[in-house]
């Protein structure tokens, strides 16, 4: 679609960007945001190229930028919602695997998202009632069904964010009662692969709306369900997720309860 052409073009040109820098890590100047909360300039720098390239395409939608906030379009009603770089920290440690996320918000409603993983040249597309796809190939959420053989994503919290105990109970049970945990640090990344049907499911809490607007929408166009970890909607307000193949949610959202 004429959309996620603009999507995909601003990503792909952006991700240019990130590859050089990516081979030159130990050169570039980073800063913090906070206690371990990591921005360089690579950040920087594909924010302001996908901003340019989206503001050509769509002059009057608005922004909520990671790095930049928000900057307010003539038109109310649509804003593209961006993390110009997902996985900071592995970027920063020379570990391959990051993403750029694109969400494009109309009066609320997640209707168009798009997160490119530039060093497995793997691009992630949705738009609202038109399926999810990876690099113009179908894709479908996993049909799996067992809890004991699911594979299950999540985050681990940092920055003195979220609550420990917490999250050791919920690890606690995730490792009991699943085949296994992952842990890949970049949220956006986490939901496409469950939309690719790479995990079953993936959990996170104290994300914020550039990590999961894309991937939520992802998620959903390929056959999952989406809610927070007591299975409401309130994933863009209260930061948390669970995204699953479907199958498992009941399931695991128990657990996640039980372990809270
Ligand atoms: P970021 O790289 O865009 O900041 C995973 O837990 C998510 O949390 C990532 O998508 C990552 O997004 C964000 N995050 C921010 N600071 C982090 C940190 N110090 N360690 C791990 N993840 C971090
Ligand atoms: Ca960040
Ligand atoms: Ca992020
Ligand atoms: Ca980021």
């Amino acid at each position: 679609s004429p959309l996620l052409n603009v999507m995909t073009r601003a990503a792909d040109k952006a991700a240019r960007g990130l590859k050089r820098d990516f081979g030159e890590v130990e050169q570039l100047q980073v800063s913090q945001k906070g206690p371990a909360d990591f921005v360089s300039n690579a950040d920087i720098k594909a924010e302001r190229i996908l901003r340019e390239e989206l503001q050509k395409a769509r002059p009057a939608f608005g922004f909520l930028l990671e790095e930049g906030g928000v900057v307010a379009g003539s038109d109310p009603d649509h804003r593209w919602i961006i993390d110009p770089l997902d996985g900071t920290t592995n970027f920063l440690h020379g570990l391959p695997h990051f993403a750029i996320s694109i969400a494009l918000e109309k009066s609320g409603e997640i209707i168009a998202g798009v997160i490119y993983d530039p060093i497995k040249d793997e691009m992630f597309c949705a738009e609202k009632g038109g399926g999810a796809f990876l690099n113009d190939r179908r894709i479908r959420v996993s049909g799996r069904k067992s809890l004991h053989e699911s594979l299950v994503g999540t985050g681990i919290p940092f920055r003195g964010q979220g609550n420990p105990d917490r999250f050791a109970k919920q690890l606690g049970v995730m490792m009991r009662e699943t085949s296994g945990v992952r842990r890949w640090g970049a949220a956006a990344l986490d939901l496409a692969y469950v939309a690719a049907g790479r995990l079953d499911a993936f959990w996170e809490e104290d994300l914020q709306a550039w990590d999961m607007a894309a991937g939520l929408l992802l998620v959903k166009e390929a056959g999952g369900y989406i809610s927070d970890l007591k299975g409401g909607q309130t994933m863009l307000d209260s930061g948390a997720v669970l995204a699953t193949n479907g199958l498992l949610h009941a399931p695991l959202q128990a657990l996640l309860t039980n372990a809270a």
